[in-house]
């Protein structure tokens, strides 16, 4: 298929969370989110979300350094020329350019919304999606006190979420995971995530997590680690899943390789696309590994995005897809994002592209930023 991108427009909205939502590295209060709008010259628009925090304390990148990568060396990559299709997007923007994943992945995200929309096909039908309805599950940020999680994990349960995942640092882990399984009985699907919080010295402390039946422990030590998880996951019973360690596909296998790990949480944005997350799908398949699709707090394009990737066979356990409602008191797609009361969300096979519609009067109302590259 023959493909040009003629515009890239950037803008920053301003979200705020109707809570703030605190992990083992800081508190989020307010969403300053980019979006792409890839504009091809027949005047189709494709959209994405670039899920960079404003502090780089998940990854390195932020949204200011995502907005200079994108404008200064990644625009320039992909504007005017002749694209044949989003699958060659990973290699031009990764044969030189190292590191900003997430300013990578919100263009080569587009690129793949874009064409799914001049195919007439959805998002998911495009990435090799088979599913119509998908899991859901919610990530629960640290509280001041084990009493307020306990009841937030008992209503997300009543909701219908199918996985609760607790985060966790030192000091709010053993005892506020025992009032939790207490409270909801042994069989509520748990899990923790530790965003980095630990390391090979909490050994024993990490051990007693073990005693709590928990799903998995997600990312305990280091961002950028994946040694001391193997020394780690052969103590442990639980199975680790890492999030910050995998960057690509290599480092997936890498993974493997090593045993740093049972269970991966792929975040499109943080692995430099959908071409990367597909292939640490389908690596992850030929080994048995499950996979599920993780969340960066998204409005509802980078939340299509990830639905649309969910929807793909070997995410085998539910994702960190909460509704619009969840995050926001309005969303800036129409429809909002929902869940049903058995947990689902509905994936918008039947229409082209990723299947919502951009409130482009919302966005404009909340745009602080706004700058247009153009092919010259
Ligand atoms: O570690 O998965 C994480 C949010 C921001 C940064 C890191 C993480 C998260 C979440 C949020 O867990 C999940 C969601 O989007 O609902
Ligand atoms: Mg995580």
């Amino acid at each position: 298929m023959n493909l040009i991108i003629q515009r890239i427009v950037l803008r920053e909205v301003h979200l705020p969370l109707k809570e703030p939502f605190q992990i083992s590295s800081g508190t989020i209060k307010n969403r300053r989110i980019c979006l792409v709008e890839l504009q091809s010259v027949e005047g189709t628009s494709g959209w994405s979300e670039c899920v960079a925090g404003d502090f780089p304390n998940y990854s390195p990148d932020t949204i200011d350094t995502a907005w200079l990568a994108i404008s200064k060396w990644i625009a320039p990559r992909i504007l005017g020329k002749e694209l044949n299709g989003p699958q060659k997007i990973y290699s031009m923007l990764n044969s030189d350019i190292r590191g900003h994943n997430m300013a990578k992945a919100a263009v080569e995200m587009g690129v793949w919304e874009l064409t799914a929309k001049l195919q007439g096909i959805s998002l998911s039908k495009l990435l090799g999606g088979v599913r119509e309805r998908i899991e859901v599950g919610i990530s629960l940020g640290i509280e001041e006190r084990s009493e307020q999680l306990v009841e937030k994990v008992q209503t997300s349960l009543r909701q219908g979420y199918r996985k609760v995942k607790i985060k966790i640092k030192p000091g709010k882990d053993i005892q506020y995971v025992r009032a939790v399984r207490e409270a909801v009985g042994r069989e509520a699907p748990l899990m923790v995530d530790a965003n980095n919080a630990y390391s090979l010295s909490d050994l024993d402390q990490l051990k007693k997590l073990d005693g709590f039946h928990l799903l998995m422990i997600e990312q305990p030590l280091a961002w950028d680690d994946l040694v001391r998880h193997a020394k780690l996951q052969k103590r442990l019973k639980t199975p680790i899943c890492l999030d910050e360690s995998i960057t690509s596909a290599e480092r997936a296998e890498d993974m493997i390789t090593l045993g740093s790990g049972k269970i991966v949480n792929v975040k499109p944005g943080r692995v430099g696309g959908f071409l990367s997350s597909i292939a640490i799908h389908n690596l992850c398949a030929d080994y048995r590994i499950p996979v599920w699709c993780g969340g960066m707090l998204e409005s509802g394009i980078g939340r299509a995005h990830n639905v649309a990737l969910a929807s793909l066979p070997n995410f085998a356990l539910p994702g960190d897809l909460s509704p619009s409602a969840r995050y926001w008191e309005q969303d800036i797609v129409i429809p909002e994002w929902r869940m049903d009361e058995h947990g689902m969300v509905c994936v918008p096979i039947d229409k082209p592209g990723m299947g919502v519609q951009v409130d482009m009067d919302r966005v404009e109302n909340l745009t602080v930023r706004r700058e247009v590259l153009s092919a010259d």
